[in-house]
């Protein structure tokens, strides 16, 4: 089903009665807000789910499902397509998450004092295994299915983690749903900092957006950074007292919201990447480091942009980016992308994994330790529809 939620949210449902067979709108429950007209990369999201349809009902009928259907699989939607009240619901969970007390262990990390802080110390300590060339997709794909089951186990959220579409936030991030500060968004923009420049980057400096400071708007107005810095890229952030970075070291979350970054990151360059990428070692070479380009001011690489779109401290600190609650939505987005370049030809892609520097992947487990207790096969965390036990059962739309 498809609704407009801006206008009229279930009676189109109600109305349609009878849908085609093998219609897979019938299946995934679809919302899109009018603010924002669909993409290229929508677009072609939308096309592909026919293909991700018919994918499916091979898989069950071959029963290698795992219980995964398009009727049951969690639906991740961009922030801006979900309802207020939704917005509302994800982040009162966020809140309770940084509640929540750590299951990390206190003698490495006195410094996770929350579940939350658990995830930023988990990074902290795997920063190579969870980027390399086999674990970058699977890896914080499993990541962030173990965080969005916290925010739902543990804090009562019963929807799916929302993603970021960056092209959204080309043009005024600072009064978008995501980052106006207000009481339903993900917080706002940090408090100029003349001291924050901006960031080197191998395709040149991406020049400041007037932040860099505190967030002082929002619902994590109050919310301290606790473990870290690991790889600091701002100014004047306070050293840890341990040399592991896994002490208390309390301090504001700094941001600075970026629309030059997310412009490193629009549908187009996603629609390239995903179509020009004819096997997973390209896809992963372009996401991460596209080929020098010297007229493009803009050619960080969609990783790199997606980052630091908000970046700052936490976010923009490679070792513990996740202690922003945007990163998430980051990582969202680039399993997205993964997941849409794969279903363009499961029975091939679903499986690649990424061979540059001769690191073998094929007895790699992942074992995320105190943020979720199943150790799993690498190649679990590559199957969005019925991976690991069903455990993995997601769609983006
Ligand atoms: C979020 O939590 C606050 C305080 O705990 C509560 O007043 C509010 O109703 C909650 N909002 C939603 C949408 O659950
Ligand atoms: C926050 O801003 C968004 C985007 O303008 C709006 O849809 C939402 O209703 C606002 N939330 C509150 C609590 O005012
Ligand atoms: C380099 O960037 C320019 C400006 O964005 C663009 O028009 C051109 O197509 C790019 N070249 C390649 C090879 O991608
Ligand atoms: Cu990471």
């Amino acid at each position: 089903m498809r609704s407009i939620w801006s206008a009229c949210a279930l009676l189109p449902v109600v109305l349609t009665g009878a849908v085609a067979e093998g219609d897979w709108t019938s299946k995934v429950n679809v919302q899109r807000n009018g603010f924002y007209s669909l993409d290229v990369v929508d677009k072609f999201a939308e096309a592909t789910m026919t293909k991700v349809d018919a994918y499916m009902d091979k898989k069950i009928a071959a029963g290698k499902n795992n219980g995964c259907t398009l009727e049951t699989a969690g639906v991740r939607r961009e922030w801006g397509d979900m309802t207020v009240e939704q917005r509302a619901d994800f982040i009162n969970a966020t809140l309770c998450l940084m509640k929540a007390p750590s299951k990390a262990p206190q003698d490495q990390f006195p410094g996770a004092r929350s579940r939350f802080d658990d995830f930023m110390a988990y990074h902290l300590t795997n920063a190579g295994s969870l980027h390399d060339t086999i674990g970058l997709f699977p890896a914080h794909k499993y990541f962030l299915l173990a965080y969005e089951t916290a925010l739902r186990n543990e804090c009562g959220y019963k929807g799916y983690h929302p993603y970021m579409n960056y092209d959204r936030y080309t043009k005024d991030p600072v009064n978008s749903a995501l980052f106006n500060g207000n009481a339903t968004s993900m917080g706002g923009n940090g408090a100029p900092d003349p001291n924050y420049k901006g960031l080197r980057t191998s395709a040149g400096l991406m020049k400041s957006g007037g932040g860099g400071g505190c967030v002082t708007t929002g619902p994590f107005k109050d919310y301290m950074a606790t473990v870290g810095p690991g790889a600091p890229m701002m100014p004047n952030v306070p050293k840890n007292p341990l040399a592991s970075g896994g002490g208390y070291n309390p301090r504001c979350m700094r941001r600075d919201v970026n629309a030059d970054a997310a412009l490193g990151a629009t549908a187009d360059r996603a629609l390239a990447l995903i179509q020009q990428s004819k096997d997973i070692n390209t896809f992963y070479n372009t996401l991460l480091t596209p080929p020098r380009n010297a007229s493009d001011p803009y050619n960080w690489g969609i990783h790199t942009a997606g980052h630091y779109i908000a970046g700052g401290d936490p976010g923009g600190d490679p070792m513990v980016s996740p202690g922003d609650p945007i990163f998430y939505f980051h990582h969202a987005a680039l399993d997205r992308l993964w997941w849409i370049w794969q279903m363009q030809d499961p029975d091939t892609r679903v499986n690649a994994q990424v061979s540059l520097g001769g690191t073998n992947g094929a007895s790699r487990k992942l074992d995320m330790k105190w943020l979720t207790p199943d150790v799993i096969p690498v190649l679990e965390a590559h199957d969005g529809l019925g991976g690991h036990a069903g455990a993995f059962c997601h769609v983006y739309v």
